[in-house]
């Protein structure tokens, strides 16, 4: 018997797979395709970690199981190139990024194609390659052309350590998402996106999507769609109109003041000569803070009064007009009516200056009016005029027919989605294809001059007044309009990394073409995508930009599908572990990686040879269950295992060449799988690997041991379909933990037998192909069976057969019987018990009496004595 050589066996099929293009997809072939893809990697120089390979693992599988069930796959790879990294290296070391993207893809693919992922690798596609980037440039042009894009000069995020301006999306809690700089308030001259066009439909597509609750939800709040009205009140004096939007239409009769933004063209107009100093004071201040500083809750509130006076449309009272930066400019109208009674923002500012609060809104009879705070629910109008004792939808209803029937306001539905700020101050993206021309005005790069190629450079830092590094390149900035011929200047801002994100899924199908972005008769063939897993991270970024995307393609012909992804999963995070040591001489972290062993009383790093003291570390309690250790003696903590998002910079990354080099491919391909549910996050855990290891190792040794002597009965009939109808439906579910559990139990069946049956070891190897398939082709090839296990059919279960066999359980307490209940042949004591246990009459009998003896007659009955 020949022993299972991982390394020989993987290096020897991922040959046989790639010079027989086994994976590539034909436009040509008429069977009922499946697109399955993944989100592309951005190739960072530290290459991929088994957290990435988890999503690309789980993708793999569905493939492969897709094509032997008879489907056309597409299953294709790029590369997500632009991006800081590669420029921020650049400025350290003057390399440019086109080199180090270039060897960081290199690397990166070689540590794919060393797993063994079933890639067409004819469809690869690098965004930053001048013929993808050519396209990207192209749907801007459309965009530009349709009125989509637009350009402003508007405060926007600007992150001062990557001197670039950030999208709303980009920024975490006042952080830059890269750098974690806090990120300030700079006007700069923009290219922005109108997303808010799409915000109806995005919302509206999510419906009939397949992805997560938990996505679409953060969609929807993003996307943050409020029905409610436009109200129009007259400011004293003045004469002039200010437009408040409000949800609470139903409020109007609460209204004690108004509040304007800071930033609201009135303010300065309206605040009456006493009050200038102040109210300008406030409104320089209120500059300087981000809008999400602004609208924390917990904030004490700030504001002053303009001196002047608003009309309360509904009943001619006379309200005071503040300013407060608690209302942005930036949704609805930059104006609101505060009703302290029922908001709780306005009723904390009411509260601090004594304005007064008039409750208008009773809750129902159970609910209580809460004491110290405002009431925000629904219930029948008090102190409203003629509407009171409407219920607060009737009212909303009637009251804003009212106000529009008299030219005072109306219904009006708002959306917290901006638009899209889309262009970047750096060198490493795509050059927005538009010229500036004193004469026409901007005027776009016509479309066949596209690509637009970036220059080069010989300094990568930006200039940090705002402009791109490409803005002093005066050769390539300097050129002449396309419109009249004379003097024009090029847009020095590129686009963010997301644009080539945007649509990539769309130019695997035909990612040679030179004519168009998408032929549309493959464009038919292959939207949507079927199944898209990825991140949770992209959720209302890169998922929500391509969609916008699409939309407008679908809009403008070039697509035919309105939604790009069908169906979407994300996967859970892979965890990686640091211990810390609490001995008297350390109390440092170390990861995973930096630990080589650990006993009893000391432990050991790697490439150290002196180990270092611990007082007590019992080699059985680092299991990895365990979270800390104690001391026995005097319970001092001295070890604590602690789990956490792998990054390079906690040290815990665990890189899969290392595995691979071990183990083999298949192995980390199971491991991966195995470590729990697709979507769970779970720590990675090397000791676990070795269970997979053995499985696998096994499987080889009872195929190989047989393949001579393999018989043609028909072997474990029954559970033979179970495992297949069992092992198929997990994999349409991608729950595929599960099913590799059904494979052990069927491979443990099989060691069991005296004679191996083809049929049970030809559908083992079928099964078992997507999860492991370099050790699954040999064996079929040793075994005899027939061509390539690749270009086999999966196996096919009889339903009658797959039924699994039961029994009638009797339970007896003291002798009697006292209930009976369906169990599965073959099930475990315990198991048994516990069925008992549940039955209601059992539990009846056992009430007040203690269990002194359980007895189980395997398949047929369990007695339970009880005093
Ligand atoms: C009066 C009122 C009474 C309100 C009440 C709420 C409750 P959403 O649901 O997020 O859309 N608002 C309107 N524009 C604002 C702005 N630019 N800055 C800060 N706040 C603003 O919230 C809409 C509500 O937020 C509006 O309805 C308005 O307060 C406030 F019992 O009007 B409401
Ligand atoms: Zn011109």
């Amino acid at each position: 018997m020949e022993k299972y050589e991982p390394g020989v066996v993987e290096e020897k099929w991922q040959k046989i797979w790639q010079e027989n293009k086994a994976f590539s997809c034909k436009d040509s072939d008429q069977r009922p395709k499946y697109y399955v893809l993944d989100m592309y990697p951005y190739p960072s120089g530290q290459g991929l970690h088994v957290g990435h390979l988890e999503g690309y693992t789980a993708t793999d599988i569905v493939a492969r199981y897709k094509r032997l069930m008879g489907y056309n796959v597409i299953h294709p790879m790029g590369w997500d190139a632009f991006g800081l990294p590669a420029e921020n290296y650049a400025i350290k070391t003057g390399i440019h990024p086109s080199t180090t993207t270039q060897k960081n893809i290199d690397n990166i693919k070689r540590q794919i194609q060393s797993v063994g992922f079933s890639y067409d690798w004819d469809r690869e596609i690098d965004t930053t390659d001048p013929d993808y980037y050519r396209w990207t440039q192209w749907i801007f042009l459309q965009l530009f052309k349709k009125g989509l894009a637009y350009e402003d000069t508007v405060p926007i995020n600007f992150c001062p350590s990557c001197k670039t301006g950030l999208a709303n999306e980009e920024v975490k809690g006042g952080l830059c998402e890269r750098c974690g700089s806090t990120v300030n308030r700079k006007n700069l001259r923009q290219w922005i996106l109108k997303i808010t066009e799409y915000a109806e439909r995005l919302l509206a597509g999510l419906e009939a999507l397949d992805w997560p609750e938990g996505i679409k939800n953060l969609q929807k709040n993003w996307i943050g769609r409020s029905e409610g009205a436009d109200v129009n009140f007259t400011l004293k004096g003045v004469e002039k109109i200010v437009e408040i939007f409000t949800t609470r239409p139903d409020t109007l009769f609460g209204a004690t003041y108004m509040v304007l933004a800071p930033e609201h063209p009135l303010v300065e107009e309206i605040t009456t000569a006493d009050r200038k100093n102040k109210v300008m004071a406030y409104v320089e201040e209120a500059a300087k803070k981000s809008d999400l500083l602004r609208t924390e809750l917990q904030k004490d509130k700030t504001g002053v009064f303009t001196g002047c006076y608003a009309i309360n449309p509904v009943n001619g009272q006379e309200i005071p007009v503040w300013i407060a930066d608690y209302v942005l400019m930036s949704y609805g109208t930059g104006a609101i009516m505060a009703v302290p009674s029922h908001d709780q923002r306005d009723y904390e500012f009411a509260t601090k200056f004594q304005l007064p609060i008039i409750q208008v809104i009773e809750p129902s009879s159970e609910e209580e009016l809460p004491a110290g705070c405002a009431f925000a629910g629904d219930g029948k109008a008090v102190n409203s005029g003629k509407y009171t004792g409407m219920e607060t939808g009737a009212m909303k209803k009637a009251i804003t027919t009212d106000l529009a029937a008299r030219g005072e306001g109306k219904a009006r539905v708002r959306y917290k989605l901006r638009d899209w700020i889309f262009s970047r101050q750096r060198y490493w993206g795509e050059p927005i294809p538009l010229v500036h021309c004193e004469k026409c005005g901007v005027v776009p790069v016509p479309e066949e001059q596209l690509p637009l190629l970036l220059p080069n450079v010989d300094r990568y830092e930006p200039t940090g007044t705002g402009e791109s590094p490409l803005a002093a390149i005066e050769e390539w900035i300097n050129t002449t309009c396309p419109n009249c011929g004379g003097p024009g200047q090029r847009e020095s801002n590129t686009m963010p990394q997301w644009a080539g994100s945007c649509w990539y899924y769309l130019r695997y199908l035909d990612p040679k073409n030179g004519d168009k972005l998408v032929n549309p008769e493959k464009e038919k063939r292959f939207l949507p995508v079927d199944l898209y897993i990825g991140g949770a991270e992209h959720a209302v970024l890169h998922l929500l930009y391509a969609r916008f995307w699409h939309m407008f393609l679908y809009d403008h012909g070039v697509v035919s599908w309105p939604e790009p992804f069908q169906k979407l999963r994300n996967q859970g995070m892979i965890l990686g572990y640091s211990y810390r040591f609490f001995s008297g001489e350390d109390g440092k972290i170390y990861s995973f990686n930096q630990v080589e062993e650990i006993e009893r009383d000391k432990f050991v790093l790697s490439g150290s040879q002196t180990p270092l003291k611990a007082e007590y570390i019992s080699s059985d309690q680092v299991d990895w269950q365990v979270e800390k250790a104690f001391h026995p003696d005097d319970g001092k903590l001295e070890l604590e295992i602690l789990t956490d998002k792998m990054s390079k910079s906690r040290g815990n990354v665990i890189n899969p060449d290392d595995l691979v080099e071990r183990y083999g491919a298949d192995v980390v391909r199971l491991y991966e799988m195995f470590l729990g549910p697709l979507e769970s996050s779970c720590p990675w855990n090397t000791k676990g690997i070795e269970g997979v290891n053995r499985f696998l190792h096994r499987a080889w040794r009872l195929i190989e041991s047989n393949r001579e002597n393999l018989i043609d009965g028909d072997g474990l009939v029954r559970l033979r379909h179970q495992t297949i109808k069992g092992v198929s439906q997990d994999l349409e579910n991608l729950h595929f933990n599960v099913a590799i559990s059904k494979l052990m139990v069927y491979l443990g069946k099989m060691v069991e037998v005296k004679h191996l049956s083809k049929t049970d070891a030809s559908t083992f190897l079928l099964l078992l192909n997507p999860f492991a398939p370099h050790i699954c082709e040999e064996l079929w090839q040793r075994a005899g069976f027939p061509e390539r296990l690749y270009t086999q059919k999966w196996p096919q279960y009889d339903e009658q057969l797959a039924k699994e066999d039961t029994f009638t359980l009797a339970v007896q307490v003291n002798g009697k019987l006292r209930g009976t209940v369906d169990a599965v042949l073959g099930i475990q004591k315990e198991d048994a018990f516990k069925l008992a246990f549940q039955q209601e009459r059992v539990q009846k009998h056992l009430q007040g009496k203690k269990v002194i003896k359980e007895i189980y007659v395997p398949n047929r009955l369990v007695n339970l004595v009880v005093k």
